[in-house]
């Protein structure tokens, strides 16, 4: 099993993705996501420029001293782009070893500990009567968990809506990919106070509609202060969250011992972060409630691996970042381990669109609620190169907001 080959691939069915594929001299081959939104020339220049040739003439069984060795010595660590780039090599090579073996990655990581895994949808709207359809058509589609996004008054575009302006005059639906391809970023505005009082409310209406047994989730998108955090964990109480996300930016890992000492609204933290180093205090502390890393930005299923069971001996949860711009090679990657590990609390799953799921073949089942990354050798993702070759590289932003007096806020 030695590689051979090496390649980076660049598509834009839908959006803009990069995979690394690997192949060993017996033609086994494996995928690995490298995917970071907004910045993926850089994660593409870094592999293609920097990890490439110390891959071939490799032994790809070695999947944890590959990780060891190009974490240790690129000497510069952590960061998203070196942490997306090491993902893919492991998640390639997890794929390989699944293909030699005959069995499915959840199988080499100590196999099934549940039927399937329960998954959250977006719902969105501006206002009450279109979040009361979105969240209908997630329960049609299946969904049993779902996140809710909302307008708030005064504000022309916030994160997570679907029918945010900018997106739609582009012709996208900005809840399936909040990039919006283009020279430059959009714009969007916020407004702290008013979203504090306007999405209680909202969430009432949500629990009055649809009653207390569906599980509700909320993004707080990373734009509170600690003590607005607490605020909005404690005015959410009465409608019982499954879980409030990135209510601060969270790289200040200690505010949220102070949000904590205010609210039992569960907290879950960590779509940005990169390695284990990242969650250590907060999960020695239990200030958070869920780990949400993804396979692709938190070095691969080797690294996120030993952070979940980490968090398992504090009884915190798994809860992996699952939008569009987790390409289906991460997504099965997240898939394999949320089935395997003991501590699974919920993924998060927005739909690929047509073209981005021609272009990745995949495996997965989505029925009764619960995802399950099916039963091929290996990851179970096949990348279809003609397709792929259909779409190359579009420039995307992730949009930024600006606070009425036009200082740069927290997107
Ligand atoms: O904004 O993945 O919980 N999900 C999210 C995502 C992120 C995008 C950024 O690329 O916060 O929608
Ligand atoms: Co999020």
């Amino acid at each position: 099993m030695i590689i051979t080959k090496a390649e980076v691939i660049v598509t834009s069915p839908d959006r803009n993705f990069v995979t690394l594929k690997l192949t060993t001299d017996d033609g086994l081959t494996g995928l690995g996501d490298a995917t970071v939104n907004g910045r993926e020339l850089a994660v593409v220049s870094y592999l293609r420029d920097h990890v490439v040739q110390l891959l071939i003439g490799r032994d790809a069984s070695k999947i944890e001293d590959t990780w060891q060795f190009l974490y240790r010595s690129a000497y510069w660590r952590r960061g998203p782009i070196t942490m997306a780039a090491i993902a893919a090599v492991d998640m390639a090579l997890w794929d390989i070893k699944g293909k030699a073996a005959g069995m499915p990655v959840y199988q080499l990581l100590g196999g099934a500990s549940r039927t399937g895994l329960m998954a959250y949808g977006h719902a969105s709207g501006k206002e009450l009567p279109e979040i009361f359809d979105s969240v209908r058509d997630h329960l049609e589609q299946g969904y049993r968990s779902i996140r809710v996004q909302t307008g708030v008054p005064g504000l022309k575009a916030i994160y997570g809506i679907a029918s945010n302006d900018a997106a739609a005059a582009l012709g996208t639906r900005y809840d399936h990919e909040p990039a919006v391809r283009g020279a430059l970023p959009q714009e969007e505005d916020w407004d702290t106070r008013s979203y504090l009082r306007h999405i209680p409310t909202v969430f009432e209406a949500v629990r009055n509609e649809f009653g207390p047994e569906l599980p509700l989730l909320h993004d707080g998108h990373h734009r509170m202060t600690p003590i607005q955090a607490a605020q909005l964990g404690k005015s959410l109480e009465p409608y019982d969250l499954f879980w409030l996300e990135d209510c601060t930016p969270a790289e200040n890992q200690e505010a949220l011992r102070l949000v904590r000492q205010h609210t039992t609204t569960p907290l879950a933290i960590g779509e940005i972060f990169n390695t284990i180093w990242d969650f250590k205090d907060i999960i020695r502390e239990q200030l958070i409630d869920y780990v949400r890393g993804a396979v692709t930005h938190m070095g691969g299923i080797t690294a996120l691996k030993k952070t979940l069971d980490y968090a398992a001996m504090y009884q915190i949860k798994s809860g992996m970042h699952g939008p569009t711009d987790i390409s289906p090679v991460g997504m099965a990657a997240a898939m394999h381990l949320g089935l395997a590990i003991h501590n699974f609390g919920i993924q998060e799953y927005m739909k690929h669109g047509a073209k981005t799921d021609a272009v990745f073949e995949q495996s997965f089942t989505w029925e009764n609620g619960l995802l399950h990354p099916g039963d091929k050798p290996g990851l179970g993702v096949e990348l279809n190169q003609d397709e792929a070759g259909k779409y190359p590289y579009e420039q995307a932003y992730l949009p930024y907001n600006r606070l009425a007096d036009g200082t740069v806020h927290d997107w």
